[in-house]
């Protein structure tokens, strides 16, 4: 397999990925008090427990160039994946470290891949970024392969809270006061450019899981590939397998947990889909 490897930051809510060599690299979250690197090591749970008690300011780091160096390593081919540049520096510093990978070893390969995106459809293009490489087709085969693909890979999210996102800038202050009502969720999607993009806001569980669907199938679902991630919050997860189960019974649905930088943003209750959908923009 010419020794490729998939380097991703942990935004992808991935410790560990069997398919292929891989390495996470973990973004931070930090208080005046802690700092809780997002590790397969982490206790999420407590961490999400522990910040729910701690009222003073709290931020996150993304990995610096060194960081992506190492995960790196010694690897010929590498496909380098992060979370969206709307939101984080992590796509920059990739991208400085590739340069400087490449300078090093010109005979090397590394395509950074912004995924405009965040946990469950970084997941997915992961996924299929292993399935490209045990298929063994070229490095040139899987970047135009992939490209494709994430033309047509989508998120949705579902969050009771935007308080971490709105103290952090990352939405709109003003937006950030409409939640903390008590039964509020927001509901919205990862925008072409990769920023938060509000489509509604609902009132209660079952309101907000007909709204994901509705999304979905206005974004072209059709019984493709779900990759549910929660924070905290099976129940709903749950439902939303056994709902698009229903209507697609031959959908590959998969439901994991928000590792540490997503359960920070998302906050307790957060949901997060990955799907297959419609082509983003023009044709794939
Ligand atoms: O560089 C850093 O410190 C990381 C900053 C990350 C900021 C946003 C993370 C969002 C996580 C929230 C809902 C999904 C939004 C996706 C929009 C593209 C999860």
């Amino acid at each position: 397999m010419m020794r490729f490897k998939i380097v991703s930051d942990s935004s992808a809510d991935l410790t560990a990925f069997s398919a292929v060599p891989f390495a996470s690299v973990p973004l931070k979250i930090t208080t005046s008090e802690a700092e809780f690197v997002d590790n397969a090591e982490l206790d999420v749970s407590d961490m999400i427990g522990r910040l729910e008690k701690y009222s003073g300011r709290s931020g996150s780091a993304c990995p610096n160039v060194n960081d992506w160096l190492d995960a790196f390593a010694d690897a010929e081919n590498i496909f380098c994946v992060t979370i969206t540049s709307g939101l984080s520096g992590s796509y920059n510093s990739a991208c400085i470290a590739a340069n400087e990978y490449l300078q090093a070893h010109p005979e090397r390969h590394v395509y950074v891949i912004d995924t405009l995106s965040t946990g469950p459809e970084s997941a997915i293009l992961i996924e299929k970024l292993g399935q490209l490489i045990l298929a063994g087709k070229s490095f040139d085969e899987i970047v135009a392969e992939v490209k494709r693909y994430q033309n047509t890979t989508h998120l949705i999210f579902a969050l009771e809270s935007l308080h971490n996102l709105a103290n952090n800038g990352r939405v709109n202050r003003v937006v950030g006061k409409i939640t903390g009502l008590l039964g509020i969720r927001i509901v919205g999607k990862a925008s072409l450019q990769g920023t938060l993009e509000i489509t509604n806001k609902v009132r209660g569980a079952e309101k907000t899981l007909a709204e994901i669907l509705k999304n979905m199938e206005q974004t072209g679902y059709n019984g493709g590939k779900v990759r549910i991630h929660h924070c905290e919050n099976r129940t709903s997860a749950e439902s939303l397998c056994n709902r698009l189960l229903q209507k697609f019974p031959k959908a590959e649905i998969i439901i994991s947990t928000t590792r540490a930088l997503c359960s920070f943003y998302a906050e307790r209750g957060g949901l997060l889909v990955g799907y297959e959908g419609a082509c983003k923009k023009g044709e794939a």
